[in-house]
């Protein structure tokens, strides 16, 4: 599971990339080679599933804070892209390549309006961030089109002529950005494409084409960041109206990046999402500190459903926009050999099986799989069960 933060520059994305992967506990061993300083482990806050039976668990990934869980997930934060980036504008395709393996998105924009299309700062209000949205949408979707449209004539015409599957080939063109044949089954159906005849689509047809699958690849959800500057709550409320479908959640990275450094110092204890903290040590902060923390607490903590947004956009990013369920394997004892509680954790798509969970946590316990018991439920189930989010599930199998 890879989320990228994209956006233009300035928007604060470098911002909510730091606050979101740093962790107030200090973390032993990631699960992810980092093999890029842009590439970090963020995390996603879910109620400690131990807790329904009176335990806490152990994460072997992640860590718990009071009465959460927090499931890691690699992040990786994208340099800023322009209008223009799929022409090469910019640092254009390089970037976009950065996108490849990314299964959703989160799109940081400027709300209060103070940055402009290039991304130089601005006066608060002067730039309207509903441009923002389209822009970004539409490089993306420029991007697939010129991957679709790299030598489509040619290309059509050897599959006609080889009596190939065009889905086959399509996916295979588009594998490197997680488009499956199933994916363009799906989407040539949706258009009303002849699959049989490629060679007669349109330009308008690839368009759309291209269009569909970005959307079914990399889905959206927009960081409305800065909101604690002027302008920012008066602009998301108008956004909101503008764009009923699209899930846009209010955000100020900067002020969860301050109490997340601030939790990590000890200074104050503040659990990522909630809305309030308490100061553990006021002698030690000096007043510009407690005046900024204050002024967190008045104008975003207690202006905003979600507090300063950054942990909301994460989760609902996974658990909203592409319905991913965090699955637990565990026992009547709910421990491992070593005593650890719950200690796993499998993030897995929407409409996973009992089956497809055996196979995640290991191929062995797939192909023997005998049954499988829903341990909150106290119910046995078998290979084609539907899994739902936070279900704690033992597999019971033959080898
Ligand atoms: N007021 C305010 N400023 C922010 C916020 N997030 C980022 N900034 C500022 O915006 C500027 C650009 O941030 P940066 O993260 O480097 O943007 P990037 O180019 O998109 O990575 C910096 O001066 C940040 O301090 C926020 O939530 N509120
Ligand atoms: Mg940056």
């Amino acid at each position: 599971m890879q989320i990228g933060i994209v956006g233009k520059p300035n928007v604060g994305k470098s911002t909510f990339f730091k606050a979101a992967t740093l962790a107030e506990v200090e973390i032993a061993n990631y699960p992810f080679a980092t093999i890029k300083p842009n590439v970090g482990v963020a995390y996603l806050k879910q109620k400690d599933i131990a807790r329904e039976f009176g335990r806490i668990s152990n994460p072997r990934d992640g860590f718990v804070l009071g009465e959460s869980r927090f499931i890691p997930v690699q992040m990786i934060d994208v340099a800023g892209l322009v209008p223009g980036a799929h022409e090469g504008k910019g640092m254009g395709n390089q970037f976009l390549d950065d996108l490849r393996q990314a299964d959703v998105l989160i799109h940081v924009i400027d709300v209060s309006g103070s940055t402009n299309n290039k991304g130089e700062p601005v006066g608060p209000g002067t730039h309207n961030p509903a441009n923002d949205i389209k822009f970004l949408e539409t490089e993306l979707d420029m991007w697939y089109l010129a991957i679709l449209g790299k030598g489509w004539e040619k290309f059509s015409r050897q599959v006609m002529h080889d009596k190939g599957k065009i889905t086959v080939a399509l996916a295979k063109q588009l594998s490197g950005l997680k488009v499956n044949e199933e994916i363009v089954e799906y989407a040539i159906k949706k258009l009303e494409l002849d699959i049989e005849k490629p060679d007669g689509w349109t330009s308008d047809n690839l368009k759309d084409l291209a269009i569909l699958l970005r959307k079914i690849t990399k889905p959206m959800i927009i960081a409305c960041n800065k909101v604690d500057v002027s302008c920012g709550k008066q602009n998301f409320d108008k956004l909101k109206d503008d764009f009923p479908d699209i899930i846009l959640i209010p955000v100020s990275s900067e002020s969860e990046l301050a109490l997340r450094e601030a939790a990590k110092l000890s200074l104050i204890k503040y659990i990522p999402g909630e809305k309030s903290f308490n100061i553990k040590e006021p002698s030690e902060m000096n007043d510009k500190q407690i005046a900024a923390l204050k002024f967190i607490q008045e104008s975003v903590l207690n202006q905003f459903e979600f507090g300063t947004g950054v942990q909301e956009t994460i989760n609902q990013a996974v658990f909203n926009l592409i319905k991913y369920i965090a699955v637990y394997p565990g026992g009547a004892t709910l421990q491992d050999k070593d005593g650890n509680v719950i200690p796993d954790c499998f993030l897995m798509p929407p409409n996973s099986t009992a089956l497809d969970f055996a196979y995640r946590i290991h191929t062995d316990l797939g192909k023997g799989f005998i049954r499988a018991k829903d341990i909150k439920k106290k119910l046995t189930v078998g290979k084609e069960h539907l899994l739902n989010n936070s279900d704690v599930i033992e597999i019971i199998s033959s080898k």
